[in-house]
């Protein structure tokens, strides 16, 4: 995947265009160099996976936030659309935290499928939303969700599920290539370069930047992440530091240090406003539109 923007080359004068390039650079890179998949649509076959699974019966879950404003902007849009193509034919089950029970969709969900509402407070910032999810998440893995389920989804609730997403996305930890970082120089990636911060990665490490939007595998390793991140988070409020992404620079920092088993291409989280080349083949799960204007108003 060859993916380079102009408009953000131009933001930062002095660069040339090689700096922005991978060393290693690559089009469709399949594997890494841990030997974990990178799954890129076309890379799986779809029936081979459904005959396993036909015969090894398992549960999915996925963890969504909607709290403020994104609770009925967003969140019947997220659920509709994972209704329709996430994990098709397989039995899931939704954890949905909502700070307002009574603003809950409840919508009309297909068979094998089905809710778990809990309600949570909301915090004051809109930072704190986004970063004490990774707290909640734990929590609700050692309380729940491992009895529950086999494979675990985290996402973000601003996006909408576009094509099936499917048993090929399931691993024991899962990562996602980020829309606007994959195939970026990583001394480019926006990883936190302070080392009061517990999510500093210094400069010439890490391997890819992985979007927070999307991450996932066995309960137990999940529980692992969300456990290690939300340590992270905490130990920083300590020291009066946050990281420079929230959540999503802890989670790159575990990333980092313990290698995901798989890695999903960028076409399963994809931003249309981003230029698309031909290695985005069929786009998965999208971005929605942000009206931040709107939406941060009360957060
Ligand atoms: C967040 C920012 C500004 C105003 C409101 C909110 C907000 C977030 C909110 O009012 N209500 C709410 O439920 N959230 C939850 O936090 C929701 O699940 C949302 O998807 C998530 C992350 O916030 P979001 O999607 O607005 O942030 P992004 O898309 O810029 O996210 C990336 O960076 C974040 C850290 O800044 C996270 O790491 C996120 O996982 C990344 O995708
Ligand atoms: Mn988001």
């Amino acid at each position: 995947c060859i993916i380079f923007s102009y408009r953000s080359q131009k933001n930062q004068p002095g660069l040339q265009l090689s700096d922005w390039f991978h060393p290693r650079a690559y089009t469709n890179l399949t594997t890494t160099e841990w030997s974990a998949p990178i799954v890129w649509h076309g890379t799986y076959n779809e029936s081979v996976l459904e005959n396993y699974y036909a015969n090894h019966k398992i549960t999915v879950g996925l963890t969504v936030f909607a709290v403020g404003r994104y609770l009925e902007f967003y969140l019947p849009g997220f659920l509709l659309s994972a209704d329709k193509f996430f994990m098709v034919g397989q039995k899931v089950i939704i954890y949905v935290m909502v700070d307002n029970f009574s603003k809950m969709p409840w919508i009309h969900l297909g068979p094998l499928r089905t809710f778990k509402v809990f309600e949570i407070k909301r915090e004051r910032r809109w930072q704190d939303i986004s970063m004490m999810r990774m707290k909640t998440i734990s929590e609700l893995i050692v309380n729940h969700i491992q009895y529950e389920v086999d494979f675990l989804f985290c996402m973000d609730v601003d996006q909408t599920f576009r094509k099936k997403y499917g048993l090929e996305t399931l691993g024991e930890s899962v990562a996602q290539l980020h829309t606007y970082w994959c195939q970026v120089n990583p001394n480019l990636v926006p990883y936190e370069r302070s080392q009061l911060s517990e999510a500093y990665i210094p400069m010439n490490k890490g391997d890819f930047y992985y979007h927070a939007a999307v991450f996932g595998g066995t309960p137990l390793q999940v529980l692992d992440i969300a456990k290690e991140c939300s340590k992270g988070i905490i130990n920083d409020k300590k020291n009066n530091i946050e990281a420079v992404w929230h959540d999503e620079s802890h989670l790159n920092k575990y990333f980092f240090l313990h290698k995901p088993t798989k890695i999903l291409s960028p076409e399963y989280c994809w931003d249309f406003n981003h230029e698309r080349n031909s290695d985005i083949k069929t786009v998965k799960l999208s971005w929605n539109i942000k009206y931040y204007k709107f939406l941060r108003v009360t957060a």
